[in-house]
């Protein structure tokens, strides 16, 4: 039987999610919003492209939860993005409320989906999340180390000139300016990428990736990345209901893992059809971990922040 995959927000991140999912035929898929009208203008637009695309799953547009009822996997975008010159820190206020209030009408519908959270500040959110679903936390899943290790792997390959297949990267820690690129385990065509980039180069293609969606914000003006955040939730959802186990970094719940205790933040993690699997404990440098504790910092105190008043 088809999966069920759930959207909640339809705007660019929800919409173009949706969009990639029916081409990729990953499920049926309900798209969600607030706005009457919108997600089920643009879910029958996608589904008026599958004679095209060849594609059967259903794509249905709502405003109503009980259409996502038993879903297996809630994707959760709904949410204000940044404008040019905010962090995303900056949207807790907010957006804690919309995920709240998010999380509590999905879990009536769907007690026993898998939950991505894509809202920001993502590590919070997904704390908000897990707070307000009660979930087993293998069955709550922040999505951003995807994105944020695509884009490090796009700038590598595009300095060096060589395909995107054969560059390794991974970024953890928190999606934010603190986010730790694990260089030393960084890889061209198998090879370290220091033996391939002077030190200064990888430090701008770092410095690059860490502001990147601050880039995308300053060019668009209105919004903030969406086709590659799609295609990073695709890359979740696909290991999870094809069962793939690929090792994918995004926001987990660390229970003693790097030392960390009792918080969720970005890391390697096995994703299959229970959600994450395993969380997998990087090789760290000494220099890394100084970096990875940091933002593990930045991460407890953003989340003690948004436990006011939850
Ligand atoms: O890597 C990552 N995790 C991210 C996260 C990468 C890029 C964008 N990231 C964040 O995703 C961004 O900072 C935002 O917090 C979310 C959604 O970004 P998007 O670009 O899709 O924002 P839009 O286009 O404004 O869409 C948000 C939709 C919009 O249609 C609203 O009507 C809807 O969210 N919305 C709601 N839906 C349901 N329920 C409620 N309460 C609600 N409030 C707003």
């Amino acid at each position: 039987m088809e999966k069920k995959i759930s959207v909640i927000g339809a705007g660019n991140v929800g919409a173009t999610t949706a969009h990639l999912l029916a081409l990729k035929k990953l499920g049926d898929i309900v798209l969600f919003d607030i706005v009457e009208g919108m997600p089920q203008g643009k879910a029958l637009d996608i589904s008026e492209s599958s004679p095209i695309e060849s594609f059967n799953s259903k794509v249905i547009g709502t405003n109503n939860y009980e259409e996502t009822k038993d879903s297996d996997i809630v994707v959760i975008t709904a949410g204000l993005p940044r404008k040019p010159g905010m962090s995303r820190d900056d949207l807790v206020e907010v957006n804690k409320k919309i995920v709240k209030e998010v999380t509590e009408n999905v879990v009536k519908q769907s007690p026993n989906c898998i939950l991505i959270i894509v809202s920001n500040p993502l590590d919070a959110m997904v704390y908000v999340a897990s707070e307000v679903s009660k979930f087993p936390k293998n069955r709550i899943i922040g999505m951003a180390g995807t994105l944020d290790s695509s884009r490090l792997r796009f700038f590598i390959s595009q300095e060096l000139n060589i395909s995107v297949d054969k560059i390794e990267a991974m970024v953890l820690g928190g999606h934010g300016d603190t986010m730790v690129p694990l260089i030393s385990s960084a890889k061209v065509d198998g090879k370290p990428l220091s033996e391939s980039l002077p030190k200064e180069k990888i430090d701008k293609l770092v410095e690059r990736t860490q502001k990147a969606g601050g880039e995308i914000v300053s060019l668009l003006k209105t919004g903030s990345a969406y086709y590659s955040t799609a295609s990073a939730i695709n890359e979740l959802v696909d290991s999870i209901v094809n069962d793939k186990k690929k090792i994918l970094p995004c926001a987990a719940y660390l229970d003693g893992q790097y030392g960390v205790e009792g918080l969720f933040i970005g890391v390697p993690a096995k994703l299959g059809k229970v959600g994450i699997e395993q969380v997998i404990e990087a090789q760290l440098t000494d220099e890394e971990k100084k970096q990875f504790d940091i933002t593990v910092q930045h991460v407890k105190e953003l989340t003690e922040k948004t436990k006011e008043n939850l």
